[in-house]
């Protein structure tokens, strides 16, 4: 079960946050995900409307026998422009948990620099991480009414607390492939109906990329 696996956290910063949701929600060695708001100001409670000084942000529970946090790390430099000025809220931020993900951080953001890109991206130690409403939680698996109900994700608490939920997040708009899914999907214990539906899904949106 994957709740006697062991995780570590991650949360990144890079752009509207549903992209990153549904690209790591379907990674390997990914255990769950949810977004919300982090780096901000002590004492302001952060909601969409009044983000105040926060960056829209991804937490990942992830499981580092299976993945690794450079890896982590390659996915997010290629999903995102860390040479683009952004507002505060869109900014490119990485939220290290320990010492060796700060100097992994770095070390991979050296590496941009030497390339002579004009990296914008912070390295700032994890603050409290406020989660975002319920309907920004695997906001593409939320398009689907219906498979969210078939398969009991009623509350942002289920949306968040769900590997099922954080796997067809990414599935629902391609990402992973059909091999993957198709490779995993006896693991996830899901109908037969809900399984043609997402794979029709995948197939539909494999390769097409993400969009906020
Ligand atoms: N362009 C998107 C951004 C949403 S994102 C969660 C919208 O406003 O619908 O910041």
């Amino acid at each position: 079960h994957y709740l006697d696996i062991p995780s570590e956290k991650a949360t990144f910063s890079m752009g509207c946050f549903w992209a990153p949701d549904s690209l790591f929600g379907s990674t390997p060695g990914i255990i769950t995900t949810r977004v919300g708001y982090a780096g901000g100001t002590e004492g302001l409670i952060p909601t969409y409307r009044n983000i105040g000084d926060y960056t829209e942000a991804i937490q990942l529970q992830y499981d580092p026998n299976t993945v690794s946090y450079l890896e982590l790390l390659k996915m997010f430099w290629d999903h995102h422009d860390p040479t683009a000025k952004f507002k505060k809220q869109y900014s490119s931020f990485i939220y290290y948990h320990n010492d060796q993900q700060k100097a992994e951080a770095e070390l991979t953001l050296n590496e941009k620099k030497a390339k002579g890109l004009d990296v914008l991206t912070k390295i700032e130690p994890a603050g409290q991480f406020f989660n975002a409403e319920d309907y920004h939680q695997k906001y593409r698996l939320q398009q689907h009414k219906n498979l969210c109900k078939d398969l009991g994700l009623k509350t942002g608490d289920d949306l968040i607390n769900s590997h099922v939920a954080a796997r067809l997040n990414g599935y629902v708009v391609g990402q992973g492939g059909i091999d993957q899914f198709d490779s995993e999907v006896s693991k996830l214990r899901l109908d037969e109906a809900a399984i043609s539906y997402i794979r029709q899904l995948v197939i539909k949106y494999e390769g097409q990329g993400l969009h906020c």
